[in-house]
């Protein structure tokens, strides 16, 4: 039994930098998320007795083993749970721009966690789902999820997992601003590991997260586009000074991120519900109402390329594709 399983990306609103137990992937701190219908990955997985490795093909290229060790963390902990002795094919195209700062990770690890479980025979609650996307990559919890979700750190493999806050069905998206997709310098895993051991602002950041976590949950209770938009543009700038203080010091910015930061100021001048986040990578993405995404694009296509500027709304969670 093999089928193809769909996951979506998910861009955090309040931001996962920071791990409390690197082997595990227990985070430093509660993150929140929105899942996004433009960027997803399609993964189809195969236990076949005539391999004798684990494969991965990605976008129909063989992977080498750096690539494929997340991925064969996903694969054991299933084979333990179906206990299963047999290697794995793993296919999987990307619909997202990989390690450009789009949450690649996030969408590939969830598909994958789907997509292993269920050629395992496995029937995973999304709790389980999500325990096992993490293993693969923290932000992957997430993606198991449609709408707002939030990972809650937890203390161990039974505990740190993602649950759905809110569907989103109403006026909010985002508009992702693509400055850059090569592969970024300083992976996520090495750069927030760099900040937890070495910046003087980590401690600084996570006091400060309790109150962004309470208030942007209370924003989208109210279905506040405003407020949400407002907190996750504080969050996210918060998250990138961390990494200034780091020894060596690094950032994700680059002179195209600050013109598009500065694009969204001036949206906001004009009366425009606009604000930004970034991950580890430079581009940017506005949060912003739905019914003003194809607006605010127009506004934005004397500065950026029409390939550049990518709509995106709410998207679903994992789920079985034909
Ligand atoms: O998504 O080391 O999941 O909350 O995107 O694989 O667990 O790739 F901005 C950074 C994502 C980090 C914030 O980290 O790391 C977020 C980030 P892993 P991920």
């Amino acid at each position: 039994m093999s089928n193809w399983v769909r996951a979506h990306t998910n861009i955090a609103l309040i931001k996962y930098w920071g791990k409390e137990n690197e082997t595990l992937i227990i985070p430093k701190n509660n993150s929140l998320s929105l899942t996004l219908d433009a960027f997803y990955t399609d993964t189809k997985v195969t236990f076949d007795k005539h391999l004798t490795k684990d494969e991965l093909i990605l976008d129909g290229k063989e992977q080498d083993d750096s690539a494929l060790s997340k991925v064969q963390r996903v694969l054991e902990e299933v084979r333990k749970m179906a206990d299963l002795h047999l290697y794995a094919r793993v296919e999987s195209i990307n619909h997202v721009p990989t390690a450009a700062g789009l949450a690649s990770s996030a969408s590939g690890l969830a598909a994958l966690a789907g997509a292993a479980s269920h050629a395992a025979g496995l029937d995973l609650s999304d709790k389980d789902l999500s325990k096992l996307a993490r293993i693969g990559s923290g932000s992957a919890s997430r993606s198991i999820f449609g709408g707002f979700a939030e990972w809650v750190k937890g203390h161990d493999h039974d505990s740190s997992y993602a649950v759905p806050v809110d569907d989103a069905q109403w006026d909010i998206g985002m508009l992702f601003i693509i400055v850059n997709d090569a592969v970024k310098e300083v992976s996520s895993r090495d750069g927030m590991k760099r900040t937890v051991e070495t910046s003087p602002f980590y401690d600084g950041w996570l006091k400060s997260l309790d109150t962004d976590l309470k208030e942007i949950k209370i924003a989208i209770s109210e279905r506040d586009v405003e407020k949400v938009g407002r907190i996750a543009e504080r969050n996210a700038l918060k998250m990138h000074a961390t990494t200034l203080g780091a020894d060596p010091p690094f950032t994700y910015w680059t002179a195209e991120s600050m013109t598009a930061m500065n694009a969204v100021r001036e949206l906001r001048k004009q009366g425009y519900t606009a604000y930004f986040t970034m991950d580890a990578g430079p581009n940017v993405k506005i949060i912003c109402r739905q019914s003003q995404l194809s607006d605010i694009k127009n506004k934005l296509s004397s500065m950026f390329k029409e390939g550049q500027l990518i709509e995106a709304k709410p998207g679903p969670g994992l789920h079985l594709i034909d």
